[in-house]
């Protein structure tokens, strides 16, 4: 496969070609692809050095497979001037997502939607990939009727300046502020942009993408994100209301035998899952799974992933290995 990373340069970028390099994806040529500003400077893969270069070069090169972590900005604009050299674009960004024409993909859930004929095929938002992995075996067994989730959210989601922001917050040193207030010591209950009905954009695609994900608007989600100075792992606290009944254990076991999810649940042991445990591994775990007292049917539960692998790169890959595993590039 001829494979162009657009924004290879990025935070998702980095860790594409790592994911992409760990699974042996299938690469005859790699075309690393960021702005004006990298062309020409050099990034290695797999221990040899890439060339970095521009969009208008990667377009004329027709790579079979683009993966875009530029930005939406770039994806709308570029994403269709690759499908149209015949390019299949798996977009890490929010620009098609909703878009009715573009497929939504977890792999693990309805790649089997995929066909030849998508050429702009949609990644999920990270604090969603982890919510529905772990949401799906439970919808189809007890049927949800509705979702609240409160959100709490790395800083390597915002990008490399919000790390940064951090990382100088905790050594004292004054630097640029990706946030509005200082994030160490902190918790902002603002992710992404505030729209007009008050919600942020952040907590609108946690409402919004796992309907169209899960292909089921009968749900809904209600959902508050935050962001807490963790580097890295987005975590979730997740109140589920079923239509069906079930046992703890029932879940507890479904989750388990459910592939790309771990329990980590063991009060006992103070087993439970955390951001530092999730960090560089591709499984969304799952703990603190209880019944909610005050109400039927429903669970509690607590949800971290890697935001930057399962939530971003990873998901991007097992997409793209779906492509070339069913011949559909
Ligand atoms: P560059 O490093 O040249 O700015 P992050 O989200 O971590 O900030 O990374 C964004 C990625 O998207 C980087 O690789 C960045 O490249 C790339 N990028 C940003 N704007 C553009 C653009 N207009 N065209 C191509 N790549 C872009
Ligand atoms: C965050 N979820 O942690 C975001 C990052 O829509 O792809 C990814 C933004 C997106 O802030």
């Amino acid at each position: 496969m001829k494979v162009a990373v657009v924004g290879a340069t990025g935070m998702v970028g980095e860790v594409m070609l790592k994911v992409l390099a760990e699974r042996n994806f299938p690469i005859t040529e790699l075309l690393l692809v960021a702005s004006e500003r990298s062309v020409g400077k050099k990034l290695a893969y797999k221990g040899k050095e890439h060339t970095i270069i521009g969009l208008s070069d990667a377009v004329a090169a027709k790579p079979q497979i683009a993966i875009f972590s530029a930005g939406g900005d770039t994806s709308l604009e570029w994403t269709p001037k690759f499908a149209e050299v015949g390019t299949t674009v798996i977009d890490n960004s929010s620009a098609w997502r909703m878009d009715p024409d573009k497929k939504l993909v977890v792999p693990e859930i309805n790649a089997g939607k995929l066909t030849s004929s998508d050429k702009i095929i949609a990644n999920p938002n990270c604090s969603t990939i982890q919510l529905v992995m772990a949401l799906s075996p439970l919808h189809i067994k007890y049927k949800m009727k509705r979702v609240v989730i409160s959100t709490y959210q790395s800083v390597s989601g915002t990008g490399v300046k919000a790390v940064r922001q951090l990382e100088n917050e905790i050594a004292g040193i004054k630097g640029e502020m990706a946030y509005p207030y200082p994030i160490s010591r902190n918790a902002l209950p603002h992710c992404d942009v505030f729209m007009e009905n008050g919600y942020t954009k952040e907590e609108m695609k946690l409402a919004r993408e796992p309907q169209k994900i899960l292909d089921d608007r009968t749900f809904s989600i209600s959902a508050t994100a935050v962001r807490i100075p963790t580097a890295g792992g987005h975590s979730e606290s997740v109140n589920v209301e079923f239509e069906n009944d079930f046992t703890v254990n029932e879940v507890r076991q479904l989750l388990n035998d459910t592939p790309g999810v771990t329990v980590q649940d063991n009060p006992d042991t103070n087993t439970y899952p955390m951001p530092i445990y999730a960090h560089d591994k591709d499984e969304v775990f799952v703990g603190r799974i209880r019944r909610d007292e005050t109400q039927r049917n429903t669970l509690n539960m607590w949800i971290v992933s890697d935001n930057l692998r399962k939530g971003a790169a990873t998901n991007a890959v097992q997409i793209a290995e779906y492509l070339v595993k069913n011949q559909l590039v």
